[in-house]
């Protein structure tokens, strides 16, 4: 007799854990409401050959000495973590076992701001880093697929998290698109690994 098949090859197996209530609505209304006062900036990155902004602020926390150079091209120095930051953190670890020097914040102001594809394998998170990605505000679409793949659309929702495992930057890229829909403000945490810093 043939077996069901529940699980059809269409629906892709992907080095990603998505929780789509983990924090309550007023923990993530809170933390909103703290990463809006965080130090944003807006940096430039060089792009074949020419120095555009980055289409979307970024900042950065984390540990002393636990600099990030990213597109051999954009260099951020963490600020000091703030007590939520620093929370969220501990508890994203004891939930996954991850560990986590840094977190990064990028604050999509509009329907223009975006990440384009990319994996990210800077050498200063060491060997196949776990990423943990906490979202706030907007939702917007976050795709991933292997790096000769098809997409999968994720929609991330306030207060949710995503965890990208170790092996999963070796062997796919995501992005959030720009979206010609209407959105407000969203703010992305992605909390690193980092081989530096004390
Ligand atoms: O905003 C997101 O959900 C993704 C952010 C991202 O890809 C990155 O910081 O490398």
């Amino acid at each position: 007799m043939q077996q069901l098949n529940l699980f059809p090859e269409s629906v892709p197996t992907l080095p990603v854990t998505y929780y789509p209530n983990f924090l309550t609505l007023q923990e993530a209304n809170e933390l909103y409401q703290h990463c809006l006062q965080l130090e944003w900036q807006q940096n430039y990155i060089k792009m074949v050959g020419k120095i555009i902004p980055v289409p979307r602020l970024e900042c950065i926390y984390g540990d002393k000495g636990c600099d990030y150079l990213y597109s051999n091209s954009v260099f951020l120095r963490p600020l000091p973590w703030t007590d939520s930051l620093a929370q969220l953190r501990d508890r994203i670890t004891a939930m996954t076992g991850y560990e986590f020097r840094i977190v990064i914040g990028n604050q999509y102001r509009d329907n223009q701001d975006s990440i384009g594809w990319h994996a990210d394998k800077e050498p200063s998170m060491g060997n196949n880093p776990a990423i943990a990605s906490v979202s706030l505000g907007a939702i917007r679409k976050f795709q991933i697929k292997p790096i000769a793949g098809k997409p999968t659309d994720f929609w991330l929702e306030h207060g949710s998290l995503l965890i990208m495992h170790p092996g999963c930057q070796a062997t796919h890229l995501h992005q959030v698109p720009k979206t010609n829909f209407f959105v407000t403000t969203r703010i992305n945490l992605t909390f690193r690994p980092h081989v530096g810093g004390k």
